[in-house]
């Protein structure tokens, strides 16, 4: 049978890849192995992950090109300059790793990180990014929906919120070493939110093994919140009853909310929300409530005041 499910159609096959990826990145992959040399250090150069689909989750807009989404990071953890993590992330060591699901579920469970990359099927998604700074990425992440991890760890009803906890290593993470946050990095959701189907865990990035400075093996996307929702390098995924505080929550109560949905008509107590700058774009552009995806969670906040709930 010649005729392939839709599911079966890699999105190369129905999207020229230059397109999608961008003219350097296609480049860059055409040129195979002179390419390896413009490859950022810690990154598992090459490393294809193995059946990744297409999913519905694919932004009309142009990717940002990989070189971008790799080099220009906010991971506290190897430095607060968006070039640090790129450069200094090569010490961490993502194998062996193991993402402990604990708390409020009746099936608690430790999985090794090879597991949870079978644990469904890997999609593609290509998501906007607003980080709270005001600037943008559009990036073609490979993962998950963290539903999939909740069903099968059967929350109890006691199981209001989730909280995401990053590894806490200050021989592998250099920039634990000093007290610009409160270590470990702990993000979290509300039950709802984790469920939604946006909500994604990332284990790649353009079909490939997630970089180090990106988060991996494992981080959460949570594409309608600004940036630093989405907790990067996970070691813990803990269910629990009352709302997590998390690290920005502790740095800066007035300037970080518990639910950092991207809104532009809150501003950030020093500066605007409204515009942002697209990685590589000259021209601002308006930030859109909810970062664009306000048709699929408005109604998660239906009655609630977002410049109270910020
Ligand atoms: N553990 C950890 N996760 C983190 C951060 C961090 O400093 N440490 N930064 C957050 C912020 S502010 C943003 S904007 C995004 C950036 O993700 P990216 O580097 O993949 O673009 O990661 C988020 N996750
Ligand atoms: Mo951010």
């Amino acid at each position: 049978m010649l005729i392939k499910k839709p599911s079966d159609i890699k999105l190369s096959e129905i999207t020229p890849r230059e397109l999608f990826y961008g003219r350097r990145r296609f480049l860059q992959l055409a040129a195979g192995a002179s390419a390896l040399a413009l490859v950022p250090p810690g990154l598992a150069a090459g490393e294809k992950l193995p059946d990744v689909r297409k999913s519905d989750y694919v932004l009309p807009d142009k990717a940002t090109p990989y070189e971008d989404i790799t080099r220009y990071n906010n991971f506290y953890e190897f430095g607060t300059d968006k070039e640090a993590p790129a450069q200094r992330s090569g010490s961490l060591k993502t194998r062996p790793w193991t993402v402990a699901v604990e708390g409020e579920v009746r099936k608690p469970k430790i999985y090794d990180i090879d597991e949870l990359l079978k644990l469904a099927p890997l999609e593609e998604r290509v998501y906007r990014l607003r980080c709270v700074e005001a600037w943008s990425m559009v990036v073609p992440w490979v993962g998950f929906p963290l539903g999939e991890l909740i069903k099968r760890a059967e929350p109890t009803g006691n199981a209001k919120f989730v909280a995401f906890t990053t590894l806490l290593d200050p021989e592998q993470m250099p920039g634990q070493r000093s007290a610009v946050l409160d270590w470990p990095y702990v993000e979290g959701l509300r039950m709802d939110e984790a469920m939604h189907p946006l909500t994604l865990l990332a284990v790649g990035l353009y079909g490939e093994v997630l970089p180090k400075q990106n988060g991996a093996p494992i981080r959460l996307v949570v594409p309608w919140k600004y940036g630093f929702k989405s907790a990067k390098s996970i070691v813990r995924i803990r269910f629990v009853e009352k709302q997590p505080v998390s690290t920005w929550m502790k740095a800066g109560t007035r300037e970080y909310g518990f639910y950092a949905n991207v809104n532009p008509e809150v501003d950030h107590p020093r500066w605007s929300q409204a515009k942002e700058r697209r990685i590589g774009e000259f021209f601002k552009r308006p930030t859109l409530p909810f970062n664009g995806y306000g048709n699929q969670v408005a109604q998660l906040y239906a009655g609630m005041d977002l410049r109270k709930f910020f």
